[in-house]
Order: structure tokens, then sequence, then C-alpha cells
């Protein structure tokens, strides 16, 4: 490797393969748990919580390290009614018109429909932006690299962490979303990745039977 600077890995301590396979058994069976909810409670969710999930997603591995992502979380109930209104909107020209009867089809089994009543109810929303500039430290401007690849994997570690710490999410992503630009002042240079949305699940929540339908380890990988 070139020169640059460096610090010996911290983190990895050694362990025995039993260990590594019992390790990855626990967070398989930790994951698999996790349900997309569309019905929360009210119930607050303690914004300790909600920060440390956010240092989680913040953590992960981005182009060049430029950790090119903004999260905004939305508390205001007259923002929340105003994405709920916008989401809605678009929600309704997507059932009604502009999705293709193929699209339609493949929603079906979960029942998704264009009412969001849940962007008022749940207590989490997190819009997550992905921004074409920055750099490693806050302030910079240079070019980002990789960057939905990066707000991917990021978002990816918001929904486990938040999952891990007991809360239900929720992606949701109506198109377009740039509402979510100007409801949460973001600068222009930055997109809306997605809306997650998070909190306890209702107690009568339900979850769609085909949503529990996950393809086997030979449909999804190989060895060569
Ligand atoms: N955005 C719409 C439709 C929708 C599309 C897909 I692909 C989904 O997996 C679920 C929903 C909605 O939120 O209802």
């Amino acid at each position: 490797m070139k020169d640059h600077l460096a610090t010996p890995l911290p983190g990895y301590p050694a362990i025995d393969d039993a260990e590594c396979l019992r390790r990855a058994e626990r967070f398989h069976g930790i994951m698999t748990g996790r349900r997309t909810v569309r019905e929360f409670s009210d119930r607050p969710v303690d914004r300790a919580v909600v920060e440390r999930a956010i240092l989680t997603a913040a953590s992960a591995p981005s182009g060049a390290n430029h950790q090119p992502w903004f999260f905004s979380v939305i508390e205001s109930p007259e923002a929340r009614a105003r994405i709920r209104s916008a989401a809605e909107a678009e929600e309704r020209d997507f059932y009604e018109t502009k999705a293709p009867q193929e699209w339609l089809d493949a929603l079906a089994p979960l029942g998704t429909d264009p009412d969001k009543g849940f962007l008022e109810v749940a207590p989490v929303l997190i819009a997550v932006f992905g921004q074409k500039r920055g750099g490693p430290r806050p302030g910079d401007a240079k070019k980002n690299y990789y960057v939905p690849e990066s707000v991917g994997i990021a978002t990816g570690f918001l929904i486990a962490a938040l999952h891990h710490a007991g809360l239900a999410t929720l992606t949701h992503t109506p198109a377009p979303m740039s509402f979510l630009s100007e409801i949460c002042g973001r600068p222009e240079g930055e997109k809306p990745f997605l809306l997650l949305v998070a909190g306890h699940p209702a107690a009568d929540a339900t979850v769609p039977l085909a949503a529990l339908d996950k393809k086997p380890l030979d449909a999804v990988a190989a060895w060569i």
C-alpha cells in the first residue's frame, strides 16, 4: 500500500470458528425477525435511540469515506402533515394513473394503498438524503463517489440498528419525493433517497403473508 497514516486495526478480537458461527446464527435470527410494518403505535421513541441508530448508519462504509448522507428527523406535527399530504398525492397518482397493471399486480399480495396515515402516527420519520458533494469532514465540498450505493448501505445499517433496538420500520419511497427537500430545508445537490418510518408497531398490527416468503439460500447465492 502507498504511504498513508494508519493505526493497528481495533475491534476484531480473535474468536474460534464455533463462536463465529454462533454469532452469524444469532444475527440471522435477529434480522429475520424484522418485518416491514405499516400500522404503528403513537408511543414516543426516546430521542437517544434514534441518535444512536443514526450514528450506526453514519458509520457505514462509503465512497472515499466521504459519508455522503444526511438524516432529517421530522418531529413537527406540521411538517409531518405536509409530508403525508404530499406523499398521498403522489401515491394516489401512482395507484390511479401511473402504475402499470403488472406493478399493481405485484403489489396486490402486500395490500398497499395510497393511504399513508402512518406518516402522522409513527413517532419517527427519518428522511435520508444523498449528497452529490461533500467530503470526509463537515463543510467539505469535494465530489462524492458511489453516492446511491453508500447511502443504500447506510440505510441498511439504520434499519438494522432500529430493528435491533426493538423498533419496527417501513421504507417509504413516494415518487417523486422532492417535496422532502423543501419540507426538510435541504440544499440543492442533496437528493432524497428514502423516507424511513419507525416506531413501535400498533397492538393490532398485521403482516401480509406474502411478505413472509423469503427465497432459500440456493436461490440467492452460489459458491463457484
Ligand atoms: N410507493 C407506493 C407503492 C409501492 C411500491 C413498491 I415496489 C412497494 O414495495 C410497496 C409500495 C406505496 O408506498 O404504496
